[in-house]
């Protein structure tokens, strides 16, 4: 196998260019490759376009020192990772075409020897695919002077910068060669363990990872709906029952968003759908969670919509970032602004200045500063438990409506 001097990213999304920048800030010559042009252009500058603590300086630092390059096209390079989302079909199988694009644009850069590590959540067997696919496209080529591998990220939005460098790592090898090459790659920046397996033991673990979650926030969920039924204050359940020293139950919520925990259990589902009963009942449980929130809504409305205002905390799909991928708080706020047509709903969101696209132009909801929202609202239906809600004050909400799907003022 070739030493490896220079590695191409493949994708440089929120997995991409922290792998990108991260290596480069340890020596390794890296060219960061994406089909976005404005992308490629911003990271040619050294500029991050999306927000990551600490992404920026590394960058930067990386740029400056012509230890990291971007490009629209995939060079020659000893090792490529491959970053690239990993969206599900409408039938919930996963869409491997970018996977597919980039082994195809990989291919005529090869000379054997090389390390292809893929790095995009996958559904059991992605890896071995894209090996399959480059090699139908270079049959000259074999297992036996390629080497493949399964390197699955799990870092989380807004500690990507710390996680790459002490998380532990999963790397499945398609071959035991294969998984020791890129063992050594990321021993360059990786100070945590890094064990190795087989690329579908790896494929899977990455998969369970972020099932496991679900699962557990499904439980949390069920157990809320079960709490406002019974009148009970699910919170103080959960809390009570954690004192169990082998009890630990996660909170309740709108619904579970981001681009990870919502997708990748169907992964599974779909590779065993008869045997992943339990995964993709969490998956819906979780799902149907912001169809229970606005019949909330409806309730705290009692019939009244024409004449009333609602305030909407937070659109993130998490608190205290400025994530609104595949967030609940989202999808309630348009469902809610269709099914009550006539109401008015002030939309409060610290982490930014204007509506998402999804939202603008509808004639019922208006961005609102939080304070000045509730102020008007006769129903306060609180989704993300942002540091800036804290400050709220009890007073505040005094003879309205309150739905918090947080348990914030529990
Ligand atoms: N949520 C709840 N209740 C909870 C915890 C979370 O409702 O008790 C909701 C959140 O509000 C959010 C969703 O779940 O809508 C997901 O948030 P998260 O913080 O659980 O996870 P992500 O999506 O930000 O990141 C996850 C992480 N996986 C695990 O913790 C197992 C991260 O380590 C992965 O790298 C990431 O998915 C990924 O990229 O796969």
């Amino acid at each position: 196998m070739t030493e490896i001097k220079n590695v191409a990213v493949i994708g440089l999304g929120y997995i991409g260019l922290p792998t990108a920048a991260i290596l480069a800030t340890n020596g390794v010559d890296v060219v960061g490759v994406d089909v976005n042009p404005k992308t490629v252009e911003a990271v040619g500058r050294g500029e991050v376009p999306f927000v990551e603590p600490d992404l920026g300086g590394h960058v930067a630092k990386a740029v400056a020192e012509g230890r990291l390059r971007a490009s629209l096209e995939t060079p020659v390079a000893d090792a490529y990772i491959v970053a690239v989302p990993t969206p599900f079909n409408a039938d919930k199988t996963a869409d491997l075409s970018y996977i597919e694009a980039a082994g195809t644009n990989i291919a005529p850069q090869l000379r054997g020897g090389e390390l292809i590590i893929l790095e995009s959540t996958s559904p059991p067997g992605a890896t071995q695919h894209l090996a399959d696919h480059i090699l139908a496209l270079r049959p000259d080529l074999s297992l036996d002077n390629l080497l493949v591998a399964h390197c699955p990220e799990r870092v989380l939005p807004g500690r990507v910068m710390i996680e790459l460098v002490t998380n532990d790592r999963i790397v499945g090898g398609i071959t035991r060669e294969a998984a020791e090459a890129a063992r050594d790659l990321y021993q360059t920046f990786c100070q945590g363990e890094i064990l190795l397996t087989d690329a579908t033991t790896a494929e899977m673990a990455k998969l369970v990872e972020n099932s496991f979650r679900d699962v557990n926030i499904a439980f949390a969920n069920e157990l809320s709906v079960i709490s406002d039924k019974l009148g009970i204050n699910v919170w103080e359940l959960i809390e009570l029952a954690n004192h169990h020293p082998r009890v630990n139950i996660l909170q309740p919520g709108p619904g579970v968003g981001g681009h990870c925990i919502a997708v990748d259990p169907w992964f599974i589902v779909s590779s065993a759908p008869e045997e992943s009963k339990l995964i993709r009942q969490a998956r819906e449980t979780n799902d149907a969670k912001p169809e229970w929130v606005l019949d909330q809504v409806g309730k705290a409305l009692d019939g009244a919509d024409a004449n009333s205002t609602v305030a909407v905390l937070g659109l993130a799909f998490k608190a205290n970032i400025d994530d609104l991928r595949e967030s609940p708080a989202i999808s309630i706020t348009q469902r809610l602004s269709e099914r009550f047509a006539t109401a008015d709903f002030k939309v409060a969101e610290p982490h930014i200045h204007e509506l998402p696209a999804s939202l603008a132009g509808r004639g019922n909801v208006e961005l609102a500063e939080t304070h000045a929202a509730i102020a008007g609202a006769d129903v306060v239906l609180l989704l993300v438990d942002h540091q800036q809600f804290k400050a709220i004050h009890a007073d505040e909400l005094a003879g309205k409506g309150v739905i918090d799907t947080r348990g914030m003022w529990r």
